[in-house]
């Protein structure tokens, strides 16, 4: 029996810093019932897919960036999408800023959830690799401060049985870490979903502006085909609040290669049958981890962070 599932990249174009949740989830149905009518199963939103890019933003105000998070997931603007994509037994997979309330303190993450065609949660992931800085950096043209309004995620990257397959998420920056993919590669999974948000300058360093799509596509392409999985990468694009992010939304089979890519930077949906059987060969030939890897000489993985060069 063949495990195809179709799947639906669900990019978004700008959302302004006023722009209500519930009119991003109305930009978000619509996307659903464009996926519906080509018979998707799941639909991948991006990263803070609720809300503006607010770490572009450097306030002291915690009352204010609070405005961006969301206590309750579904709360009173995402429980239609819920209810909407259950009706359609549609699932997706959702990127939001994350307010949760534990005994004595409260906690922000950068997160995603994997919701089933039931309506029901069946995943979890916080993002890992924060980008950016904890403090006002006046050189920059603008801000990159999710080091300053979120924590590290603290759930490692774990992978989901549910669409027929094995599935993880990973978020924005981590999909240019090899040892995302992998991680989740040992346990055997199949389809990667991931949300970005990417100015199209690097505000750090001066660096050509081609290369920040190609460095997107580089990283997730690599990361498919180093781990034979569906990668699906889906972007927040256009200029948002006067900073540029880049496009470029696309599906990459296990073997590298894009079979699917958005042409604008609004809001636009691109699908594709994705065998998950496909990625097979390639975990069982080239990168049948269990025969080829040589864990004895990848110690300095997992013991060092930094670089030290050799006296
Ligand atoms: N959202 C996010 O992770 N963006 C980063 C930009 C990093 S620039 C400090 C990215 O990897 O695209």
């Amino acid at each position: 029996m063949t495990r195809t599932l179709t799947v639906g990249a669900a990019q978004l174009g700008p959302i302004a810093r006023d722009e209500p949740r519930g009119r991003v989830v109305e930009r978000m149905l619509a996307l659903l019932e464009v996926a519906d009518n080509k018979r998707c199963k799941l639909v991948v939103y991006p990263e803070l897919a609720l809300t503006t890019f607010f770490p572009r933003w450097f306030t002291e105000d915690q009352g204010e960036i609070d405005s961006f998070f969301e206590s309750e997931m579904p709360g009173p603007e995402t429980q239609r999408l819920f209810d909407e994509a259950a009706r359609r037994g549609i699932g997706f997979c959702l990127g939001y800023a994350e307010l949760a309330e534990e005994p004595g303190r409260l906690r922000r993450f950068n997160t995603s959830i994997l919701v089933d065609s039931g309506g029901n949660i069946i995943g979890k992931y916080r993002k890992v690799h924060l980008p950016g800085h904890g403090e006002y950096e006046p050189q920059r043209p603008f801000q990159h401060l999710e080091k300053r309004y979120f924590e590290v995620g603290d759930l490692g990257f774990p992978v989901f049985r549910g669409f027929g397959g094995i599935m993880g998420m990973c978020i924005c920056n981590d999909r240019r870490w090899p040892e995302t993919y992998r991680v989740m590669g040992l346990q055997g999974v199949e389809m990667v979903m991931l949300g970005y948000n990417t100015p199209q300058i690097n505000a750090a360093v001066y660096e050509p502006g081609h290369l920040r799509m190609f460095h997107n596509h580089l990283s997730m392409q690599a990361g498919a085909y180093q781990n034979g999985v569906w990668v699906i990468g889906v972007a927040k694009a256009g200029v948002e609040e006067g900073v540029e992010h880049i496009g470029g939304s696309c599906i990459i089979s296990p073997t590298g290669e894009i079979v699917a890519q958005c042409r604008t930077t609004g809001d636009e949906l691109i699908t594709y049958d994705c065998d998950l059987d496909f990625g097979r060969y390639i975990r069982d030939t080239t990168f049948n981890f269990a025969k080829h890897r040589r864990i004895e000489h990848y110690g300095l993985i997992t013991e060092r962070t930094g670089e030290i060069p050799p006296p």
